[in-house]
């Protein structure tokens, strides 16, 4: 099992992720990590944070020469606004000696859309902040380094990980597209907005222009592909096991996402069984024959269970809830009509998602990986690996010699 759990504020000393259950003996690279925090600070529509970020996480255990151990990994990304936020975040009762940056008022005006309202109520908070701290995006740094390492465990059993940007605020790619992996996985690294065609890019952009102009905010979709990934993860026998259900939780819970569809998602309600379920065919290979999919439009995923096909994963986003030209709300010191807060913010966050979105689906696999095959070292778990794909290449092949004889 992998499982992990993340602390930190967004403007407090950093975040921490705790990552539990690797198998020992995975060779980490920590320019990848860098490398995927990097991609998250992207994208056309970010604030100014971004520019006073350079996210690189500390490893602090579970690595000892460049390999895992099998104990716990934790790492650390320090926030280097924290020098601007010393004096509002600190963590002792009295503020210390040469805390640097403002001590800001307290934030007493929800903003429509955030934990503000529901945060405060519920844990009987007076400064919001209290609550915009960790109900902040920032905290998806964490779940992008450690969905890095997990990343780097799948890609040792050929799993391999893209996302690509379908829509920012309804325009985008046309809705019955179906983008290949290599397509994906080969955006151009200047594209801003991670979308694979230049010209619906142009006009994206556009979008975010025009509702910065006018204090808005905007939202969209991605999706995360997932290539290599072995059939049999998940399982049809028990609600809480079906992958489909585990990834749309996972992907669910990144802020301001408010609906996940597996490979058709939506539209396949709006389809006939015939235009929906992947026919099974067999198929020339090597001069033999195998099981085959002609389409993929249930993502990889039947009853719960990875068949072998890709994994497609959309999540989509609602616009970012700060506004610059604000919605009404409520004073709670006077119970009186006033404008939400306005904190820094974005006017589009959707690339960040999309890395985000990667980075779960890259946890959640990985987990079903070490639940399906087990394992404590990564020898152990791809001899298993291996093991298990002769058995479903036995199942689903006929070699040349066997063509046309009986079975
Ligand atoms: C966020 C507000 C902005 C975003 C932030 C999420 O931060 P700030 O208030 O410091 O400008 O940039 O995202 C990140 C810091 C990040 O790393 O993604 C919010 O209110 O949720």
């Amino acid at each position: 099992m992998l499982r992990f759990l993340t602390a930190g504020e967004s403007h407090g000393q950093g975040l921490v992720v705790i990552l539990d259950g690797l198998p020992s003996g995975l060779v980490i690279d920590f320019d990848a990590i860098t490398h995927d925090l990097r991609q998250r600070q992207a994208g056309y529509g970010r604030g100014r944070r971004m520019a006073i970020e350079s996210d690189r996480a500390e490893v602090l255990s579970g690595v000892r020469r460049g390999r895992t151990t099998g104990g716990p990994m934790a790492l650390l990304i320090r926030n280097r606004d924290w020098t601007n936020w010393q004096a509002t975040m600190h963590v002792e009762a009295d503020m210390p000696e040469g805390a640097s940056g403002a001590k800001r008022a307290p934030v007493v005006r929800p903003r429509p859309g955030h934990a503000d309202l529901a945060g405060a109520l519920k844990y009987e908070h007076d400064d919001i902040r209290d609550v915009l701290e960790r109900a902040s995006a920032r905290e998806t740094a964490a779940r992008v380094a450690a969905g890095a390492v997990a990343r780097q465990l799948l890609r040792t059993i050929g799993v391999e990980i893209a996302s690509h940007v379908i829509s920012i605020a309804g325009v985008g790619l046309p809705g019955d597209a179906v983008v290949p992996f290599e397509r994906i996985q080969g955006i151009n690294p200047e594209s801003v907005l991670r979308c694979v065609d230049a010209t619906v890019e142009g006009e994206m952009i556009r979008v975010i222009d025009a509702a910065r102009d006018a204090g808005d905010t905007v939202g969209g979709a991605f999706e995360v592909v997932a290539c290599g990934v072995p059939v049999g993860l998940g399982s049809h026998v028990q609600w809480d096991r079906k992958l489909d259900g585990r990834l749309a939780q996972a992907l669910m819970s990144i802020h301001a996402i408010k609906a996940v569809g597996i490979g058709l998602g939506v539209e396949a309600a709006h389809r006939p069984g015939s235009q929906v379920h992947d026919e099974i065919v067999m198929a020339d290979a090597d001069g033999g024959r195998h099981i085959a999919r002609p389409t993929n439009r249930a993502g990889g995923l039947e009853g719960g269970i990875t068949n072998g096909e890709d994994v497609r994963v959309t999540g989509y986003m609602k616009p970012i809830s700060t506004l610059m030209k604000p919605l009404r709300s409520v004073d709670l010191t006077m119970l009186e009509e006033a404008p939400a807060a306005i904190e820094r913010s974005d006017v589009c966050a959707v690339p960040a998602a999309s890395v985000v979105g990667e980075a779960m689906v890259a946890l959640v696999l990985a987990d079903a990986v070490l639940e399906r095959f087990g394992g404590d070292s990564l020898r152990q778990l791809k001899a298993h690996v291996a093991a298990a794909k002769d058995h479903v290449d036995a199942r689903v092949r006929r070699p040349a010699a066997a063509v046309g004889t009986a079975l």
